[in-house]
């Protein structure tokens, strides 16, 4: 059979997502740069935008976002080795987790990449136009370095990053490293013997950035050496966990959530309900504003728009201000329905433990279309009465 081939980079941070299931789960695959030819003349025309990570499956099945790629190889493994948890709430755990992961960790990843340009910018300046222009000479490399990190660049501020806020956010990503990090003490990965969504979805910013970039990756190793080896871990296609003796790769039993984790659940209910339920009000008042839209038209119109307008939310005794990113409405549908699978009881199990970080309006919040996707795009679902609750 021939390999899997997987469009990446080794500085973006969904590629590592996506990479790190290939790896931990040994399936053979390629990576090609997007600076590659066949990026632009096969993968482009594909999906109908430039975005990273692509995976190419040996039958040339195209597949672009990180949650459909892991879903596409996940049906190929064994059902113990599934990223998903069989048990009702490690399952909805691991789905909030890959929620914060990809989409709540993307204010630090951000800042400590583009805020600290003198020890920073040698290396992604290398980093980035290596997989962008293949061969070319420095002056090309450095002119494409020059656009794509202007492009970067002022993405930060639309995660919220701004010099007032700076010094809180980074006392927020110093308590989520002492969080993990006193976490990891008792487990190899987040959910116990082997890695899950969770896992996948906190290596996007975890490996990309704040472990991989100079600044960053010296804060990690002297604040947080569990996290830092967790990284490289989550890059071995092995177990990589000796300094927890024999572990069986099992998840934890009973579907138990450990005080730790639930002592990281809290942060996440402190530091990003408010932005996720502002994320889910806006995309309904952008709804609102524009009724014409129908089941199955393309999110804003066309593939490559991210953003739709900006919402303000109270956030550790601030107010910030960030972009709105309909795409995260995908991930809270993906928990909701995920819930929605299991039986009353497995239901109450699952609202008690998000109840106890003050998670739970996630449960529940509806807006009037939800975010779903189809052929590669992020799609409208279908017209629903909406719920916002509190
Ligand atoms: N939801 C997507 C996000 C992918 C993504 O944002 N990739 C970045 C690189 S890490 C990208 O290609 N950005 C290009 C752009 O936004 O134009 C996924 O999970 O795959």
């Amino acid at each position: 059979m021939d390999p899997y081939i997987l469009y990446a980079m080794p500085g973006s941070l969904y590629s590592a997502k996506a990479r790190s299931y290939l790896r931990k789960h040994r399936i053979e695959y390629v990576e090609r740069a997007p600076g590659d030819a066949r990026y632009n003349d096969e993968v482009v025309p594909a999906i109908g935008r430039w975005i990273i990570p692509v995976l190419q499956a040996p039958d040339g099945t195209i597949v672009q976002d990180t949650v459909d790629i892991i879903d596409h190889l996940d049906a190929t493994v064994a059902p113990g080795r599934s990223a998903y948890p069989a048990t009702p709430v490690q399952r909805a755990v691991a789905h909030l987790l890959e929620l914060f992961g990809g989409e709540g960790l993307l204010r630090p990843a951000m800042h400590y990449r583009w805020d600290f340009d003198d020890t920073n910018v040698p290396f992604l300046r290398k980093d980035f136009s290596a997989s962008l222009v293949l061969g070319g000479d420095d002056d090309t490399r450095d002119g494409v370095f020059a656009f794509s990190s202007d492009r970067m660049r002022s993405a930060t501020a639309a995660f919220g990053v701004s010099e007032e806020l700076v010094p809180e956010i980074e006392r927020s990503y110093a308590e989520f490293l002492a969080l993990f990090d006193a976490h990891l003490a008792g487990s190899p990965y987040l959910l116990g013997g082997r890695p899950t969504i969770a896992d996948f979805g906190f290596m996007g910013p975890l490996h990309a950035h704040l472990a991989r970039d100079p600044y960053p990756s010296v804060q990690m190793k002297q604040q947080a050496q569990r996290v830092w080896r967790w990284v490289e871990r989550m890059s071995a296609p092995v177990l990589d966990a000796s300094e927890y003796g024999d572990v069986s790769e099992d998840l934890f039993a009973d579907d138990a959530v450990p005080a730790t984790l639930q002592a990281l659940l809290a942060y996440i209910g402190e530091e990003y309900l408010e932005e996720a339920m502002a994320q889910v009000a806006a995309v309904d008042g952008w709804l609102a504003e524009h009724p014409d839209v129908t089941d199955g038209d393309v999110v804003l119109g066309k593939a490559n728009r991210r953003f739709s307008g900006t919402t303000t939310f109270p956030w550790r005794g601030e107010s910030m201000t960030v972009a709105v990113v309909p795409y995260r409405l995908y991930l809270i549908k993906r928990l909701q329905d995920s819930v929605a699978t299991g039986t009353a009881e497995d239901q109450a199990a699952v609202r008690a433990v998000f109840a106890e970080a003050g998670l739970d309006p996630l449960l529940d919040v509806t807006p009037r279309r939800w975010v779903v996707r189809g052929d590669n795009r992020e799609v409208w679902g279908p017209a629903q009465e909406p719920v916002f609750p509190g």
